[in-house]
């Protein structure tokens, strides 16, 4: 069958006997599907109302995320959930500072910290997972970003890169050997929660037709940059099956 893939296929072999091609690091040539398996699982990252069009700190498309995520979810055994969940006055708000706007950044005891508008304040509609997603299979929903004074963009090691979310023990204490990262943002908490599962030792997916960005910048270039540097592999929702 003629397939996009097959004839990329095809010029990566022809490119092969010219003896001068080279694959980027983390350009995952899949050719076959990918079959998550029990000792996977999908991670989707922050689909709150915060981060959806209408939302306080909506991520441009946000809402394209979900139905993808609902289509791969079927896929798995194993999916877990992250929901921002910050305290009113966060650390991470612009309001929490004199003469900062939201998109800049301030010093903090750990480090730089870009500053956002409130958003995901905890028990609000705003910081509730999106209804149109439908996870009936979903095992756990882990918070993060509840210490006022730290954030916490990945899903396993808040911003001071010392407290842990417990979730790296969780995975592995059912058995998790790789996984596979969706939801929003692609350069922030989608990053981070990807390359700090490869710190942890997982094989790590980011599936980035499951993603949106917020972009700031050049930050989506550069988490890429990062991530594929980490080893983390770059698919589309496409390349995965049951
Ligand atoms: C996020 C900025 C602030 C994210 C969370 O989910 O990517 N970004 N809080
Ligand atoms: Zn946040």
């Amino acid at each position: 069958m003629i397939t996009r893939r097959n004839l990329l296929k095809t010029a990566f072999y022809a490119a092969g006997t010219l003896g001068a091609y080279s694959v980027p690091a983390g350009w995952s040539f899949a050719a076959e599907k990918i079959h998550p398996d029990e000792r996977s699982v999908l991670i989707v990252v922050d689909v709150q109302n915060c981060f959806i069009e209408g939302g306080t700190l909506a991520v441009p498309n946000g809402s394209a995320v979900i139905p993808v995520i609902n289509r791969i979810a079927p896929i798995f055994t194993n999916i877990v959930l992250t929901q921002d969940w910050h305290t009113a006055g966060h650390s991470s708000f612009a309001s929490a500072y004199d003469y900062k706007k939201p998109f800049e950044s301030v010093r903090l005891a750990y480090g730089e910290q870009v500053l956002w508008p409130d958003h995901c304040v905890q028990g609000t509609q705003d910081a509730a997972i999106h209804q149109d997603l439908v996870l009936p299979s979903a095992q756990l929903i882990l918070r993060k970003g509840y210490h006022k004074t730290i954030d916490s963009y990945s899903a396993f090691t808040e911003a001071d890169r010392k407290t842990t979310t417990g979730l790296a023990a969780y995975l592995k204490a059912h058995g998790i050997q790789s996984v596979y990262v969706t939801g929003l943002a692609t350069d922030f908490c989608v990053a981070w929660t990807a390359m700090d599962a490869r710190r942890a030792g997982f094989e790590t997916f980011v599936v980035e037709d499951a993603c949106r960005a917020i972009d700031l910048n050049g930050s989506l270039a550069a988490a890429w940059e990062q991530m594929l540097q980490q080893g983390v592999k770059r698919i589309q929702s496409a390349d995965l099956a049951s």
